[in-house]
C-alpha cells in the first residue's frame, strides 16, 4: 500500500495590522476549502498566520501586545477553521502567537488531524532578531522580545499515515533542525514563515533571500530523505516587502511544487513517503554510515572556538 500524503502549501499574502482575526480566518477557510476540493489530506498554513508580523514594532502598550497572542486554540473565533476542517475531512497545520496560562509566550504551530483534534504543538526553537529596539533599523525584528526560545526542542508525531515533524521559520536555516526530526523518523516536515526581503543586519544578502530559502530546504530534504513543504506569508505587509516562493521538496531534495504569486495561493503535492527510504535506505543509511562519535562538538559546543594561535602551517 503507498502512503501518499496530498499536501495543500497555503501560502498568504499580507495581513494588514487592522485586519480582523475573523477576516483572516475567513480567508484561511476559503484555502482550506480550495484544498478539500483538490483533494488534500493535510493544508499547511504560515508562522504567524492569524495576525501581522507584529515583530516589527517596538509595541508598548501591554493591551495591544497581548491582543496578538491566542490564549486558547481553538478559540470562538480559529473554531470555524477546525469546524469547517472536521466537515471537510482534512487535516490543518496553523502558526500562531500563544500566550499559555502561566504567562508563557512561544511562536508556535500545530498540527490538526482530519477529525480537527490537535496530534502536536511545536514552539519555535531559534529565536532570531533582537529584544530592545534598533531605531537605526527600517523596521525591527523583535522576535526576541516577544517570545521565548521553546525548551521542548523538536517533536514528532504519528498522523497521516506517516511521521509528520515541525518547525518554524528560522528553524529552517538551521541543519541541526532537520536532522534531530530524521532521527525520530519523521518524513514530512511543516515549515511556516516570515522573511522580509531586507535583512538589516547585513544587506548583502537581500537579493538571496529567495535562494537561500530554497537551499536550506532543499538541502535539509535531500539530507535527511524526507519532505519539508515550506510556506510563506509573503507580499508586501505593512510596507514591508516578504518573501513568497512557498515549496514543496521531495526526499530527492528536488521542488516538486512552487507557489508563483505573493499572495494567498494553494500549491498542491502529492508526498509518497515511502520515498524517503530511497535515500534512508542508500546513501544517507543513518545506521550504517552516521558517526556520532564525531559529531560531538555539536552539542557540546555553541559557538565557534578557533584553535589556538601557533607556529605551524
Ligand atoms: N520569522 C523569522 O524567523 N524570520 C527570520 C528572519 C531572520 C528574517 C528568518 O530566518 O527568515
Amino acid at each position: 500500500m503507498t502512503r501518499i500524503v496530498r499536501v495543500g502549501a497555503a501560502q498568504m499574502g499580507p495581513v494588514a495590522r487592522d485586519e480582523t482575526r475573523a477576516a483572516v480566518v475567513e480567508r484561511l477557510l476559503e484555502l482550506l476549502r480550495r484544498g478539500a476540493e483538490r483533494g488534500c489530506d493535510l493544508v499547511v498554513f504560515p508562522e504567524l498566520a492569524l495576525t501581522t508580523f507584529f515583530p516589527r514594532w517596538a509595541l508598548e502598550d501591554p493591551a495591544e501586545i497581548d491582543a496578538y497572542y491566542e490564549t486558547e486554540m481553538p478559540s470562538a473565533t480559529t473554531r470555524p477553521l477546525f469546524d469547517e476542517a472536521r466537515r471537510l475531512g482534512i487535516g490543518f497545520h496553523l502558526g500562531y502567537a500563544e500566550l499559555t496560562p502561566d504567562g508563557h509566550r512561544y511562536n508556535t504551530a500545530i498540527l490538526v488531524d482530519r477529525d480537527a483534534t490537535i496530534v502536536g504543538r511545536f514552539r519555535k526553537v531559534h529565536i532570531p532578531g533582537h529584544d530592545t529596539a534598533e531605531p537605526w533599523r527600517p523596521f525591527q525584528h523583535l522576535e526576541r522580545r516577544y517570545f521565548e526560545e521553546s525548551p521542548e526542542g523538536f517533536g514528532v508525531w504519528r498522523a497521516f499515515g506517516g511521521i509528520v515533524g515541525m518547525a518554524i521559520c528560522n528553524d529552517r536555516r538551521w541543519p541541526e533542525t532537520y536532522r534531530v526530526l530524521a532521527l525520530q523518523g519523521a518524513e514530512l516536515v511543516c515549515i511556516g514563515y516570515n522573511t522580509p526581503l531586507h535583512y538589516a543586519p547585513d544587506p548583502t544578502q537581500d537579493p538571496l533571500q529567495g535562494f537561500h530559502n530554497h537551499l536550506v530546504m532543499q538541502a535539509g530534504a535531500y539530507q535527511n530523505g524526507m519532505w519539508v513543504v515550506g510556506v510563506a506569508k509573503g507580499g508586501i505587509e505593512e510596507g514591508v516587502p516578504s518573501l513568497a516562493q512557498s515549496a514543496v521538496i521531495a526526499p530527492s531534495g528536488q521542488i516538486v511544487a512552487q507557489a508563483y504569486t505573493t499572495g494567498d495561493e494553494l500549491i498542491v503535492a502529492d508526498c509518497d513517503l515511502d520515498w524517503c527510504d530511497h535515500y534512508r535506505r542508500t546513501l544517507f543509511d543513518f545506521e550504517v554510515y552516521r558517526r556520532p562519535d564525531a559529531y560531538g562538538l555539536i552539542t557540546e559546543r555553541k559557538g565557534i572556538v578557533p584553535p589556538p594561535d601557533g607556529d605551524g602551517p
